[in-house]
């Protein structure tokens, strides 16, 4: 066990024990905080939203990453810009809603004004000498990943996001984002660390006990199982799910549909991975009777029984598409032990409530999958608080993705600290 959470970060990098789940400080320390929102929130790239999140030209939303607050909006040009939320004359925040829709971008204090693409067009009292193109608003990386919004706060951002984008492009394009619209969407603040919330979500390993409505939809052997202690009939399961994981794959991957897993997470500075996995009951989507929620199908698709398609990305974010509706969560750290997650539910832009889909049909699975999710990570932050807390061991079979997370959460913390 470690001596003290003061230990320095570099030491503790270096002692990582694989395998295993993080020393306390990396979850309690708010030094170790401070450095998580330096050199992972503020290196790499971010998810924050959709691009229906601002579906037209003036419309903008603003993001908060630690300290930073970023302004997203849509251009005239149907193009998605970012700027630093932060005004070019004393500095002031210009725009205070999450969502908001602007003519210009007008800063109240002294009525400053910069257009859509961040240009400085209007300072009164500034004097002759005074230059106005060299005043507009800070720019902030913004890519979207056919309708998924990154920013990054870098000055030079990763180069591998085209990478990434170039391998998902056709996974996520059949979902048609760009013709979606936000039917809802919810906050949870989580009273636990960033890092014991992305954990959670990259094992089922905690599915079978805490999950009941997600078990309903979802095979928890997607996500790994330990053949060796399974009896006969539990074995001929996981065996009959391999077969229609394999014929799924090569039904939809022979439509058109690609569906086989890509998994990125350690050999990439923006690590993530994929997959399309078939669903249990109808097949079609994440409900309580696996059948498709919005009658109006996404992109091109006339039917709905394509399980769902799951994106994973580090440092923040997991996605599950299906051919119906589309979940997407964004993960963002407060301070060391507490997290929001922002889960937004996505239909078909024409589908209409109460006639198309109904809301809590909709939303039911992942409320409650989230709700339970959120206590579980406060048990784990309440666990690592104890001075009794030491690393314990992943399941080989049921958490290497959480171990995969954490390899690459200690492997970039220290690329950036240099060693
Ligand atoms: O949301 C996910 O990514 C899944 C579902 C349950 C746990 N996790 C692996
Ligand atoms: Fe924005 Fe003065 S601080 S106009
Ligand atoms: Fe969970």
């Amino acid at each position: 066990m470690l001596d003290s959470p003061e230990t320095p970060l570099k030491a503790l990098i270096r002692n990582r024990r694989p395998g295993h789940s993080l020393d306390a400080p990396f979850y309690v320390s708010p030094e170790i905080f401070a450095a998580d929102m330096e050199l992972i929130f503020g290196r790499h790239w971010i998810y924050v939203g959709v691009e229906p999140d601002v579906p037209e030209p003036g419309d903008a939303m603003t993001v908060d990453i630690g300290r930073y607050s970023v302004i997203v909006v849509r251009d005239d040009d149907m193009g998605i810009q970012a700027f630093h939320n932060v005004c070019r004359h004393r500095g002031a925040r210009i725009l205070h809603d999450e969502k908001t829709t602007v003519g210009n971008i007008v800063c109240r204090y002294h009525a400053w004004t910069y257009d859509l693409s961040g240009a400085l067009i209007h300072a009164e009292h500034m004097g002759a000498d005074f230059d106005r193109t060299c005043h507009g608003l800070k720019r902030v990386h913004v890519r979207s990943l056919q309708g998924l919004i990154f920013l990054c706060l870098a000055e030079e951002p990763p180069e591998d996001f085209d990478e990434m984008a170039r391998e998902m492009g056709p996974y996520i394009a059949p979902h048609d984002i760009a013709n979606t619209k936000i039917a809802f969407e919810s906050d949870i603040i989580e009273q636990g660390n960033w890092k014991l919330a992305m954990e959670n979500n990259r094992e089922c390993y905690h599915c079978a006990g805490n999950h009941p409505e997600l078990t309903v939809p979802l095979f928890a052997y997607g996500f790994g199982f330990a053949p060796d202690e399974m009896d006969e009939q539990d074995r001929a399961q996981a065996e009959r799910y391999a077969c229609l994981v394999r014929d799924s794959h090569a039904d939809w991957e022979g439509s058109g549909l690609p569906s086989r897993e890509i998994e990125r997470l350690d050999s990439r500075i923006t690590g993530f991975r994929t997959e399309r996995l078939p669903l249990d009951g109808a097949g079609e989507a994440h409900t309580l009777d696996t059948k498709r929620a919005s009658r109006k199908l996404l992109g091109q698709f006339t039917r709905a029984n394509h399980g769902a398609l799951s994106f994973w990305t580090q440092p923040n974010s997991w996605h599950h598409f299906m051919s119906d509706h589309i979940v997407t969560f964004c993960v963002m750290p407060v301070d060391a032990g507490t997290t929001r997650v922002r889960t937004k539910w996505l239909v078909h832009k024409d589908a209409v409530e109460g006639v198309d889909y109904d809301l809590a049909n909709l939303t039911e699975v992942w409320s409650a999958t989230n709700a339970q999710d959120s206590a579980l990570v406060g048990y784990a932050q309440q666990g690592a608080r104890s001075p009794a807390y030491e690393p314990g061991r992943y399941s080989p079979h049921t958490e290497f993705l959480v171990e995969k997370f954490c390899r690459w959460y200690v492997g970039r913390m220290a690329a950036h600290l240099g060693r």
